[in-house]
């Protein structure tokens, strides 16, 4: 590993469990990365729950803080990973701090929405499309957040295929749909696609189980242990799947601590409509699992299509 990895993590802050930043900081340092971290927001929970308070910051103070670690020669980042967002301005603002920093690797996660929800505003997906895309190393889009960006329905491993080919031509190398329902229903399939600078392509699939219950934050988590994986390995595929392996430990952790201890979890509950103890009950049990991060349990291997 190389001593001077340094990553600048963009993403939410919540005061109360584990996403955005909260879910990414915590496995990157303890797989032996320096990690500084800009929050995009700063609020009491995760939106998945009925109410939250707390606020956004403007581009203006996320530009402000960046200018402060220029002014001191702190910027000298390797990795930035960028996950939640959520309006354009602040589109903007991370767009001009990863030209500034023209990091060796720029890892963004197109947070838009999940399960056909877009929880951002439309016009954030031409921004992704158009601004951010083009400037990334690798994206991490889920099932629904690749649809929107390719304008491609994915329902196999073909039209997943042809969606990371979509997001290759905006000039991205390597590309992770980390989940997708296809025909099954209890599967799910991480499709990944890597293109070399020589021109070869390497294209894969992960199929894991669907596990029932309202995770939040594991796209936020699985795109860190990627990043992680990926300064470790240096292939796409094998990054996945040690990422795959942590987060499916984690997840089966987590669940078996929300049946125990949690509140029962009705199926298909709409946001809005979820008991705040049964979603907490759900928070990813980072800290407790953390055995898992360093030496998973589990093993995955990535199938090349
Ligand atoms: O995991 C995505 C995410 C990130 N940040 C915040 C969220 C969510 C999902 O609900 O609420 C603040």
């Amino acid at each position: 590993k190389s001593p001077s990895t340094r990553i600048l993590s963009i993403q939410s802050h919540v005061v109360s469990g584990y996403v955005g930043n909260r879910a990414a900081t915590f496995p990157l340092q303890l797989l032996g990365h320096e990690v500084d971290v800009i929050n995009t927001v700063q609020l009491s929970n995760h939106t998945g729950y009925n109410t939250f308070r707390g606020e956004r910051f403007p581009a203006s103070h996320i530009l402000e803080l960046f200018r402060g670690l220029q002014d001191n020669r702190l910027n000298d980042y390797s990795h930035l990973l960028v996950g939640y967002i959520g309006n354009s301005e602040n589109i903007k603002a991370v767009e001009h701090i990863a030209r500034e920093l023209k990091p060796s690797m720029f890892v963004l996660d197109p947070v838009l929405g999940d399960d056909n929800t877009l929880y951002v505003p439309e016009e954030l997906i031409a921004m992704y499309r158009d601004v951010l895309c083009p400037l990334a190393d690798l994206v991490t889009p889920n099932q629904f957040e690749a649809e929107l960006l390719t304008e491609t329905k994915i329902t196999s491993l073909s039209s997943a295929q042809l969606a990371c080919d979509k997001l290759h031509k905006l000039g991205i190398s390597r590309v992770v749909i980390t989940s997708s329902v296809l025909s099954e229903k209890d599967a799910l399939y991480l499709v990944g696609s890597e293109l070399s600078s020589g021109g070869h392509k390497h294209q894969f699939y992960i199929k894991f189980s669907r596990l029932d219950g309202y995770f939040t934050g594991s796209g936020d988590f699985f795109a860190a242990l990627t990043v992680a994986r990926f300064i470790e390995a240096g292939s796409l595929a094998r990054a996945c799947e040690l990422a795959m392996a942590t987060m499916a430990g984690v997840m089966q952790e987590t669940l078996r601590f929300q049946r125990q201890t949690g509140v029962v979890a009705p199926k298909d509950l709409k946001r809005g409509s979820r008991d705040a103890d049964m979603v907490k009950g759900f928070e990813l049990r980072i800290v407790p699992a953390q055995r898992l991060i360093t030496k998973p349990e589990l093993e995955f291997d990535a199938v090349t299509l």
